[in-house]
C-alpha cells in the first residue's frame, strides 16, 4: 500500500525538484509538521531514509522494545477524532502496536503522498543569492527548498563499537536499530548481547525467553527500576479516554511533560521511615515516577543521590541470587538517576536463568571479535548471533553525518565543535532557514508532548514569515549567545552533567566526542514554552528577519 501512496521520487537525472520546505525525516516530529504546514498552504517535501513512517518506532524493531512512558501520555494530542478511534491496549505500549499507530496517522492524514521513502539526505547547501536550500539523496537526487526542515530525531544514528574484528563474525549479528522486519528467532541459538542501556535491557529480557544460552556483555551497568506495565481493557481505555483533558493540562504544567511530577519535598525532610516508605511505594509504582516523581533533591544533592542508590542497590540485592553477581550490576561510577534509568520487566531476575551468563567487561575486557564469536581477555566465547544493543551517536549526530553548510560555506559540523550553539532551539546563526524539530538545546522528557510545541511554534514562525512576505529567517548571533549560555547556565549543578552518556554527548565509539558537553536544556517545559511565547510576542525578537 506505501508503494501506491506515497510520493513518486524522480529519477536519478531529472531536474531539481522544488518545494517552499522540505522536511529531513518522518518520524513523529515530520509527520506531524506536515500536517500543519499543509495547513498554510505550502508545497511540502518530507524525505525519509526508511521504507515507511515511524522514526524511532519504524527503526528500533528489536525484540521487547516498547514504551517505558505510559502510551497515552505518549501519543499526539492534536485531534480529538484521532484521540477518540484509537485504543491502547497495554500502558506501556510494545514497538509494533506504536508503529500500528503511527501508519493509522499517516493513513488518516493521507501522509505518504508528500512522503519520499528511501531518501537518505547526504548534504544541505545554502545559497545566498536565491535564498534557498539544495538538498542532495545520497542516490543523487536534488531538492530545492526555502525552508529546510530537520526532524532528524534526537536518537537517530546508530553506533557500532569501536572493537576490531565486527566484520569478520560469521554469525548473524545486527544492530538494535537496525533490526530487521521479518521474525528473528532466538531459540536453540547461543546469543550475545552487548550493552546494557535501555535497549539492551528490553533486548537482553525478552531474548533470555528463548535463547539456548544469552551471554551479556556489560561494560557499565545502569540502574533500572520496574516498569510493571498493564494491559489496559475496554473500559479502562474509556475512562482514560474521558480523562484525557485533565491529563494534557497536567502534561502541560509538569517538568518534563511526563504525569509524573517531582515530589516537592526534599529527601532529609522526612523521617527515615516515610523515606522508605515512600520510595517503596515509587517501586511498586508503574513508569518513571521513581526517577522523575521522587524527592526534588536526588539529582542535585549527593547524600540524597546516595540514599536513593543505595534504596535500588538493596532491590538488586533481594532479586539476584548470587551475590557476585547482584554485585556487578549495581553501578559503582555514577548514582541512581545520573543517566537514564531503564525500566524492566524481571531484569535482575534474567541473571538467576541457568542459561544466562554476564560478563563484566571491565574486568575482562573484550580484545576483539572473531569469526566464531566473541574474544576477551581470559576466554573465547562461540555465538550463532550477535546483538549490538550500543546506542547512539546522540543529539548532534544526525546532523553531523549530514553535510550541512551555511552561510560563505561554514559547515554545521565544526560551527558546533566544543558544543551545540543554537537559538531556543530551532535556529542556528549562520544557517537562515533552517529550522530544527527537536535539534540541540531542547527539553526531551515526554518527547510528543515536546514536539507538538516544536512543531507549533515553528508553524506560527512560518505563517509569520508568509503574512509578512519574508524569505529570509536567521538567529541572531547575540540572541544564540544568550541561549547557548542560559542552557548551559541550566546545567549547573546538576549530577548528570556529571557522568558520561548520551545525555551529555559523550559516545566512545565516535571521534571527538570523548568530552561531557550540554547539549539538552534541563530546565522546565513551562519555562522554555514561556521564553519561546515572549519571543513571538515581540514580533520573533532574536530573528533577523528579511
Ligand atoms: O543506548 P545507551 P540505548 N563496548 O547509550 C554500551 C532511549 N530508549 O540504545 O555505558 C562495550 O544508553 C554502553 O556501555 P557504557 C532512551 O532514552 C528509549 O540503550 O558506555 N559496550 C551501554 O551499556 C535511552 O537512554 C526506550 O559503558 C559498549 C550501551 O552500549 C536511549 O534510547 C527504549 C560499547 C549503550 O547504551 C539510548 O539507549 C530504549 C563498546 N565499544 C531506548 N559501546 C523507550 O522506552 C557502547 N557500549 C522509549
Amino acid at each position: 500500500m506505501d508503494a501506491v501512496q506515497q510520493a513518486e521520487p524522480r529519477s536519478q537525472t531529472a531536474a531539481t525538484q522544488d518545494f517552499e520546505a522540505v522536511i529531513v525525516g518522518a518520524g513523529m516530529s515530520g509527520m506531524y509538521q506536515l500536517i500543519r504546514l499543509r495547513e498554510l498552504g505550502m508545497r511540502v517535501r518530507v524525505l525519509e531514509a526508511g521504507t515507511g513512517v515511524g522514526g524511532t518506532w519504524y527503526w528500533n524493531r528489536y525484540p521487547g522494545a516498547r514504551f517505558d512512558s505510559e502510551s497515552y501520555s505518549y501519543q499526539f494530542s492534536f485531534s480529538d477524532e484521532l484521540l477518540r478511534e484509537w485504543d491502547w491496549s497495554e500502558h506501556f505500549a510494545g514497538q509494533p502496536e506504536t508503529l500500528r499507530y503511527l501508519n493509522h496517522v499517516a493513513d488518516k492524514f493521507d501522509l505518504r503522498r508528500d512522503i519520499e521513502f528511501k531518501s537518505r539526505i547526504v548534504s544541505a547547501h545554502w545559497s545566498e543569492a536565491t535564498r534557498n536550500w539544495t538538498i542532495a539523496t545520497e542516490d543523487g537526487r536534488r531538492y530545492t527548498a526555502r525552508f529546510l526542515l530537520t526532524a532528524l530525531g534526537p536518537l537517530s544514528a546508530p553506533t557500532m563499537p569501536n572493537i576490531p574484528g565486527v566484520e569478520s563474525f560469521q554469525g548473524e549479528s545486527c544492530h538494535t536499530a537496525h533490526w530487521p522486519h521479518e521474525p528473528v528467532s532466538f531459540e536453540g541459538k547461543r546469543v550475545a548481547v552487548i550493552g546494557t542501556g535501555a535497549t539492551g535491557v528490553q533486548t537482553i529480557q525478552e531474548v533470555a525467553k528463548t535463547a539456548k544460552h544469552l551471554t551479556v556483555f556489560q561494560r557499565t551497568p545502569n540502574w533500572c527500576a520496574p516498569l510493571l506495565n498493564a494491559r489496559i481493557g475496554k473500559e479502562e481505555m474509556e475512562r482514560i479516554r474521558a480523562g484525557y483533558p485533565e491529563m494534557w493540562q497536567r502534561c502541560l504544567e509538569t517538568f518534563s511533560c511526563f504525569l509524573h511530577t517531582p515530589e516537592p519535598r526534599k529527601t532529609f525532610e522526612v523521617s527515615a521511615e516515610e523515606r522508605e516508605a515512600f520510595w517503596e511505594k515509587l517501586y511498586a509504582s508503574p513508569g518513571f515516577g521513581i526517577w522523575v516523581g521522587n524527592f526534588s533533591d536526588i539529582l542535585t544533592n549527593r547524600e540524597a543521590n546516595a540514599a536513593i542508590s543505595d534504596f535500588v542497590a538493596r532491590k538488586i540485592r533481594q532479586r539476584v541470587k548470587d551475590p557476585k553477581i547482584a554485585e556487578k550490576l549495581i553501578p559503582k561510577n555514577h548514582g541512581f538517576g545520573t543517566r537514564r534509568v531503564p525500566l524492566e520487566t524481571k531484569y535482575y531476575e534474567v541473571y538467576n536463568q541457568d542459561n544466562v551468563t554476564l560478563v563484566d567487561i571491565n574486568e575482562t575486557p573484550i580484545e576483539r571479535i572473531t569469526p566464531a564469536g566473541i574474544k576477551t581477555s581470559d576466554a573465547e566465547y562461540e555465538f550463532d548471533m550477535i546483538i549490538y544493543a550500543t546506542g547512539f551517536d546522540a543529539i548532534t549526530g544526525s546532523f553531523d553525518r549530514i553535510d550541512i553548510q551555511g552561510t560563505d560555506g561554514t559547515k554545521l559540523k565544526d560551527r558546533w565543535k566544543g558544543g551545540p550553539k543554537t537559538f531556543l532551539g530551532v535556529m542556528v546563526d549562520g544557517f537562515p532557514n533552517m529550522l530544527m524539530l527537536m535539534g540541540p538545546h531542547m527539553a526531551l522528557g515526554n518527547i510528543p508532548r515536546s514536539i507538538e510545541h516544536n512543531v507549533d511554534w515553528v508553524t506560527d514562525l512560518l505563517r509569520y514569515a508568509q503574512s509578512h512576505n519574508l524569505t529570509r529567517l536567521e538567529a541572531a548571533p547575540e540572541a544564540v549567545r544568550e541561549w547557548t549560555d542560559h542552557v548551559l547556565s541550566l546545567g549547573d549543578g546538576l549530577l548528570t552533567f556529571e557522568v558520561n552518556s548520551w545525555m551529555t554527548g559523550v559516545n566512545s565509539n565516535v571521534e571527538g566526542k570523548q568530552v561531557r558537553i550540554i547539549n539538552r536544556y534541563a530546565g522546565s517545559a513551562p519555562a522554555y514554552r514561556a521564553r519561546c511565547d515572549e519571543v513571538a510576542a515581540k514580533g520573533y525578537e532574536g530573528i533577523l528577519q528579511a
